[in-house]
């Protein structure tokens, strides 16, 4: 390999404290790329059809790409992946932290976790010196002191990657943290980090990464982040990074308002980008290589963290801000905090809450049984309920598996308002109005995640209730890009989304890093080839398929949004039928939504045929 991935894997094995390093095989690199890419064709490999999630045969998968760590914008990123203890499929986060960086230095593309300590331990990594320590002091700190311990015996540049209370309790909803504010896992990667006795990763390194062309890389480097500087809108970005969303989902009617049953919220600008910037915002703060910094820290000014500081998104705001019916931005903030302690995931913890408050409104629930007095906007109701969350205290212990799960439990129609696909809660664009954004959140690869597919930005701009073939295909094109390529030459998709960084630049930047000539023909059949091999996964540990597991919540089909300008709108059943059959054939899958041989053969998956076929019959 000429740069750009430094050819190594390290395999840590908890159960026997035992380490080894692999060459990172050329061809995958070169078909995968790495990050989410390497993550799933390992996961297909190597991890035993049905195991538990949670179990130490699940491998937990903390993997670069051949742009992460090198001074190209924003490529300070990393993937983390496992077998998802949240949905039973594939899962993984991407997480923005100085590990990413510190461990291509010290020479990893990747590292995989197997087995389980048998005490809290942390993995020191040091280059080549490769240690599993006991953890047994930081096990029970909460995500802030224990990368502040950390931190003072490794030192503040070390790459630290942390789990809190909630993943050490095997919560579903728990995430990876790192450098207080930064989370990544959503699909329970905090869990099973947690299931494996494994409190903390600290990674140092000093090598140089392996690049092909440095001075091409150092003269691409130079333009690009002047070109980023440039952007017309990069002084706002830099001001409100995410949070200006708001203020733009409300005006679009897709701010998550009471557990997603209206798109508007009365007050959204208390709650806003702008309260933020002018009343709260403290600091700054960005990922490692990123000149265009979008952590917004703010100090809460009431209330039980008073004087306390966190970083605020779009996401964790509006999930547990107008979401929960909160208008008080010092509790949005205290909740935002608080789930960062813990390791909770903001999205899913705001879900539960809304879930669980709206279970009470409709007598499913009562306050009683949950011993909190659950109402839209009381917020030291919520703060307590998301502490028995990460207690798992009570009905804290139900929802803590999950809306899914806990609607389950319910019944009663609770399904019907429990807002995730495939068992992921839905992030934060309410969709009545927004039939491409729906099928986006029901075809995403880990369950409904924005991540892959921001598709409402596009029916904002070009009209919405849009229910066409060449909107699925934009929805496929956009997957590719931001699920595809980013996730797997693992570097931010910020740059391109908010400023209009053009894509181009990244087949200059692979050129230049790994002497290969990609184009961009090759990068979507990379990332056709990740959707694919991500598919046959879900596929083979649900045992088949349903085009139901692709559908998003029944509500937006079924409860018409009452206020707002696009009051009455919901989305409409046959449509969504027609674009997800539209999807599926421009995807090279069946009627069913599983892969068609000659759509594997054509990525080169055929070795996927076989195992497909003892459990499901496939089409050619
Ligand atoms: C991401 C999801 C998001 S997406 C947000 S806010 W967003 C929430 N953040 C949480 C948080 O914070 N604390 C917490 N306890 N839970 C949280 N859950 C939510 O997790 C994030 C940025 C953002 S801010 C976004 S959109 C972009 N996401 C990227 C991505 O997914 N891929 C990529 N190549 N580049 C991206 N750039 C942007 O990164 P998950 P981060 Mg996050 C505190 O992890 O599992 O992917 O879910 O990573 O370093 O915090 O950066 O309005
Ligand atoms: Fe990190 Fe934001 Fe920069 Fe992306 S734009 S690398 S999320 S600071």
């Amino acid at each position: 390999m000429r740069g750009g991935w430094t050819g190594k894997v390290l395999r840590v094995d908890l159960s026997r404290k035992k380490f080894v390093v692999q060459d990172l095989d050329p061809k995958v690199a070169v078909d995968f790329l790495g990050g989410r890419g390497l993550a799933i064709k390992t996961l297909w490999e190597e991890l035993p059809r049905g195991i538990d999630p949670l179990s130490p045969n699940n491998l937990l998968i903390f993997a670069t790409g051949p742009l992460t760590g090198i001074p190209l914008p924003s490529s300070g990123k990393m993937v983390i992946a496992a077998k998802s203890p949240l949905t039973g499929g594939y899962g993984d986060g991407n997480i923005g932290t100085k590990a990413s960086v510190q461990l291509k230095k010290a020479g990893y593309d990747a590292v995989i976790v197997s087995g389980r300590a048998d005490e809290p331990s942390m993995i020191v990594i040091d280059d080549d010196m490769v240690e599993v320590k006991p953890a047994k002091d930081l096990w029970g700190l909460d995500t802030y002191k224990a990368q502040d311990e950390l931190e003072s015996q490794y030192g503040k540049n070390a790459g630290i990657l942390v789990i809190g209370p909630a993943g050490e309790r095997l919560v579903k909803i728990s995430v990876v943290t790192s450098e207080k504010g930064r989370a990544g896992g959503r699909p329970g990667m905090g869990a099973v980090m947690g299931s494996k006795n494994l409190k903390a990763l600290v990674i140092r390194g000093s090598k140089d990464i392996p690049l092909d062309n440095p001075k091409e890389v150092a003269r691409l480097g130079g333009e690009a982040y002047k070109d980023i500087k440039s952007k017309e809108n990069y002084d706002f970005w830099v001001r409100q990074g995410t949070m200006f969303t708001v203020e733009w989902a409300n005006e679009n009617s897709a701010l998550p308002t009471y557990n997603f049953s209206e798109g508007v919220f009365d007050g959204f600008d208390k709650i806003g980008g702008n309260a933020m910037e002018k009343i709260y915002k403290v600091a700054q703060k960005g990922c490692p290589n990123c000149n265009m910094p979008c952590g917004n820290i703010t100090e809460i000014k009431e209330g039980p963290y008073q004087g306390r500081r966190t970083e605020v998104d779009y996401e964790n705001i509006a999930m547990n801000g107008s979401n929960l019916g909160i208008d008080n931005m010092n509790w949005v903030m205290t909740l935002n905090l608080f789930s960062d302690e813990m390791g909770l995931d903001a999205i899913s913890m705001g879900s539960a809450l809304a879930f669980a408050t709206e279970a009470v409104h409709r007598g499913i629930l009562s306050k009683d049984e949950v011993g909190v007095d659950l109402e839209w906007g009381n917020a030291p109701a919520m703060l307590e309920m998301a502490r028995k969350i990460a207690n798992k205290e009570g009905f804290g212990a139900v929802l803590a598996e999950g809306v899914a799960y806990a609607a389950s439990k319910l019944g009663n129609g609770a399904d019907k308002f429990a807002m995730h696909v495939k068992g992921l809660e839905t992030s934060a664009y309410d969709c009545h109005a927004y039939i491409g954004m729906a099928l986006a959140y029901g075809t995403s690869p880990i369950g409904a995640h924005h991540k892959d597919a921001w598709f409402i930005s596009i029916e904002v701009r070009e009209g919405r209730g849009v229910a066409s073939k060449e909107r699925v295909e934009k929805l496929i094109w956009m997957q590719n890009v931001r699920g595809g390529f980013f996730e797997s030459a693992v570097a931010c998709r910020l740059p391109w989304i908010e400023l209009g960084f053009d894509l181009e630049w990244y087949t200059k930047f692979l050129k230049a890093a790994t002497g290969l000539e990609y184009t961009w023909d090759d990068l979507y059949k990379i990332s056709n080839r990740v959707y694919t091999l991500i598919r046959a996964f879900w596929i083979r540990e649900k045992g088949g398929w349903s085009r139901s597991l692709d559908y998003p919540p029944a509500k937006w089909f079924e409860e018409p949004l009452t206020k707002g300008p696009l009051a009455g709108a919901k989305l409409d059943r046959d449509a969504y039928d027609r674009m997800l059959s539209w999807y599926y054939e421009l995807r090279g899958w069946d009627e069913k939504g599983i892969p068609r041989k000659s759509t594997l053969r054509s990525l080169g998956l055929e070795e996927v045929i076989p195992k497909l076929e003892s459990i499901v019959s496939l089409t050619e």
